[in-house]
């Protein structure tokens, strides 16, 4: 078949292969207009080593091909930034998928390395999105102080846009101006959600971290988080603080029903844990860190995390106390940013520790996971929670450690807090004929 012929020549992985010559050259090998259309789809949707898809895709996935110039180049080059991006800072394919691609092979540390990534993006990505291919990886981690993410276990996802950013201040104010809509944070807490609180309790807020001068035990969070009467996204300390010049940093103060509603006017929606997971390894097969196997290789700091002594002394020697601008650091392999580090990111799965567990004992390779079905934290057993994923400028090694790759975080969906934001992804509109995978639920 033309199709296991074109991929046992390895062509695949040569660039550039001109459209025209590969259809003159289908042509005169007999096959019909159909079938060539069919084996383009195939190519660009799957790469070589897929099955032909269904006819029904082949004509419309072909003319968007066209229409966006995207057939037949290198694969990867494909899925790195776009020039249509509204930020200019990440216009630069210096910093895309294709050149942090050539960065994460040329790791020493290769050993079990995903397989390649080969699919092509089903067509244009949509502003500052970048597309993660389908494929399958390890998800999970075997740090002793990450119970709730073990064990390993195999995922397979289908392919999906991510946004290559935390959503920013700039962003969030854009949604807050065509919508009016009013966060969590902002309006009054009701009497009959909070049956136990005294009245004057009740006022507009959030949660702020607030470390006390010296030293404390790490075993109560309460000594360095407070309730704070102002607080939200416009004001991330309190009343008297704002965002200005903070338009690229990302939005905080952040419940999971605010993240939902910029989602739905954005039409994209929040990811998975486990696309979070997929994309924040950028291809890296089971490292401790979305960029390998060190926390700061030669020095380098990564990711805004905290450095000095948790809670009381943040020396900041990756550059920043609390939030940085979007793009401070280095992407990760598949040209994200941040999404180790920075801000925590909501995800739509519930919480549970015992999760990974119940998905290795099935057996098989878990497909498309979206979560259990209810939530569970032994901590507070009462209070239902929604995973965070990424860590944030708060986390030490010291405490929480959970900016590593696989690390777990978790949340009630109505908190926000000063270091909690988002990002979002979104399906592809073109029906993708060979991603059959079946959803767990
Ligand atoms: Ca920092």
């Amino acid at each position: 078949m033309l199709e296991e012929e074109l991929a046992s020549s390895g062509r695949h992985e040569r660039v550039p292969v001109r459209f025209e010559s590969l259809l003159q050259s289908l042509r005169k090998r007999g096959f019909s207009v159909d079938q060539t259309l069919m084996a383009i789809h195939s190519i660009l949707v799957r790469g070589y080593s897929e099955r032909l898809a269904a006819l029904s895709f082949a004509v419309p996935m072909l003319l968007i091909a066209l229409s966006t110039g995207s057939l037949f180049a290198s694969p990867i080059s494909h899925m790195g930034l776009d020039a249509s991006d509204d930020n200019p800072q990440f216009a630069s394919r210096e910093s895309g998928i294709s050149q942090a691609k050539r960065h994460a092979n040329s790791d020493a540390n290769t050993a079990g390395r995903q397989k390649p990534l080969r699919a092509i993006a089903p067509g244009t990505a949509p502003p500052g999105m970048v597309w993660i291919p389908a494929g399958e990886f390890w998800m999970g981690s075997d740090e002793a102080k990450f119970p709730d993410a073990r064990p390993w276990h195999r995922v397979r996802l289908s392919g999906f846009w991510i946004d290559k950013t935390l959503v920013t201040n700039r962003q969030f104010a854009r949604f807050v101006s065509e919508t009016h809509y009013v966060t969590v944070a902002e309006r009054k807490p009701r009497a009959e959600d909070y049956p136990d609180a005294p009245p004057e309790n009740l006022v507009a807020g959030s949660v702020v971290f607030t470390p006390p001068a010296h030293p404390v035990p790490l075993d109560n969070g309460m000594q360095w988080w407070s309730y704070v009467k102002g607080a939200n996204w416009r004001h991330p300390q309190g009343p008297a603080s704002d965002i200005k010049g903070l338009d690229m940093h990302p939005v905080v103060h952040i419940a999971y029903e605010d993240a939902e509603a910029y989602a739905k006017w954005a039409s994209k929606r929040l990811p998975t844990e486990a696309e979070f997971e997929y994309a924040e390894r950028g291809g890296l097969d089971r490292k401790p860190y979305a960029w390998g196997s060190e926390l700061t290789p030669g020095g380098k700091h990564m990711a805004n995390t905290y450095q000095g002594h948790f809670p009381e002394k943040n020396t900041a020697a990756d550059g920043y106390v609390g939030t940085s601008p979007i793009g401070s650091y280095k992407p990760n392999g598949y040209g994200l940013y941040d999404m180790s580090g920075n801000v925590w990111e909501w995800t739509s799965d519930w919480y549970r520790p015992d999760y990974y567990q119940s998905l290795a004992s099935a057996g098989a390779i878990a497909a498309n996971p979206k979560g259990p079905a209810d939530s569970y934290d032994p901590s507070e057993p009462d209070v239902p929670k929604r995973v965070h994923r990424g860590g944030s400028f708060l986390c030490t090694d010291q405490y929480c450690s959970r900016y590593m790759a696989g690390g777990r975080g978790k949340g009630e969906p109505s908190t926000g807090t000063n270091h909690l934001g988002f990002r979002l992804v979104k399906d592809s509109v073109i029906p993708v004929a060979s991603h059959t995978v079946a959803s767990s639920k």
